[in-house]
């Protein structure tokens, strides 16, 4: 009963937004609020196995064209393990879910010059009529709205290093509280305070578990020396809890964090004293609030000779991997 009732949920929230887009449609301004690609919504209404991509880390996360090259192969791996893809951005101020290859490659293009765009800014761009790169916290939502309950990404974001004093914690945490999203990434980055931000996740509600391990993974590298609050050892471990917080109707999201493939975590050293020196340089430059997570990626990237790239590319696309192979078990238990 209950995964019938999850999937006439979903169906009543595409149904929604359908009505609502073409309610604005109508509005002589021809302008639809929300537009879901046909495939997506097809997968939407047959309950097939949906995973949504963010769009800030094709835009703000890495130099064109490996941007371009990584979001196409994100949506074939994503395919390959038997899921939809559906990367998430706002074009010309209409929030769209599932972009075709020209969509990805206009994005791609854009680099810096498309807004990045956290939940706060959504309403901002649709305005504006922008075009807008959705962080985590963004994809979260659009996602939910459309009732897509599994997200791929490579890292979230954190309580910053002295976030204590600059309150600069991501809103992708509180997000995280707030939306019954799963989300897969590498864990968090060392360019944040990882400690506080287990501690914040904990605050915020959010179901936290690592991935065939029990330590939680600090992107770059397999380990954080922090532990992990929960394990989880396959896919369809992960699917069981997504599906055990469904069925509880908590409102709160939950992070899996897979661990970079220990063949690509050889440089994660290297990385790390890169990020200890491009934290220095955001210091001395005063570059601070949203600039600084991609001041730092593209720092960092510039200190390793693309090293960081690479590795960045590798734990993605493994994510996507895992992230596809974990919508399948979900669905497949709400059949
Ligand atoms: N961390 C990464 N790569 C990224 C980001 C974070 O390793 O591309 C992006 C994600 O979109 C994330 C956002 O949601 O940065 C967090 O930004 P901020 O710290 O300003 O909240
Ligand atoms: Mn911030």
């Amino acid at each position: 009963a209950s995964s019938a009732n999850f999937r006439l949920e979903i169906l009543t929230r595409h149904l929604t937004s359908a009505a609502f887009a073409s309610k604005a449609g109508s509005d002589g301004q021809n302008l639809e609020w929300i537009k879901i690609s046909p495939e997506v919504s097809e997968a939407l209404k047959t309950g097939s196995p949906i995973v949504a991509l963010e769009s800030t880390i094709i835009s703000h996360g890495m130099p064109y064209p490996q941007n371009f090259e990584t979001a196409k192969e994100l949506e074939v791996i994503v395919r390959k393990n038997g899921a939809v893809p559906a990367t998430i951005a706002i074009l010309d101020g209409v929030p769209c879910i599932g972009l075709t290859t020209e969509e990805l490659g206009i994005l791609a293009r854009l680099g810096s010059k498309a807004r990045k765009t956290a939940s706060r800014d959504i309403a901002v761009v649709m305005a504006g009529r922008e075009n807008g790169a959705t962080t985590v916290s963004a994809t979260m939502y659009l996602a939910s709205v459309v009732g897509i309950p599994i997200f791929v990404t490579g890292g979230i974001g954190g309580v910053h290093r002295h976030g204590e004093n600059t309150l600069d914690i991501s809103s992708d945490l509180t997000e995280l509280g707030n939306t019954p999203v799963a989300v897969i990434s590498a864990g968090v980055k060392s360019i944040l305070d990882i400690p506080r931000t287990l501690e914040y996740l904990e605050t915020q509600r959010v179901t936290v578990a690592a991935y065939q391990t029990d330590e939680f993974p600090a992107f770059f590298t397999q380990t954080s020396g922090c532990k992990a609050p929960a394990r989880v050892e396959s896919p369809e471990h992960c699917a069981r809890v997504i599906d055990a917080n469904i069925r509880l109707e908590r409102k709160s999201g939950i992070l899996i964090a897979v661990p970079i493939p220990r063949e690509h975590s050889a440089s994660g050293h290297l990385i790390e004293s890169a990020i200890q020196q491009a934290l220095q340089e955001a210091r001395e430059k005063k570059i601070s609030g949203n600039a600084e997570t991609p001041f730092l990626l593209a720092r960092v990237n510039e200190l390793t000779g693309g090293a960081s790239l690479a590795s960045n590319i590798a734990l993605v696309k493994n994510n996507a991997s895992v992230g596809a192979k974990i919508a399948v078990s979900l669905a497949q238990l709400q059949k």
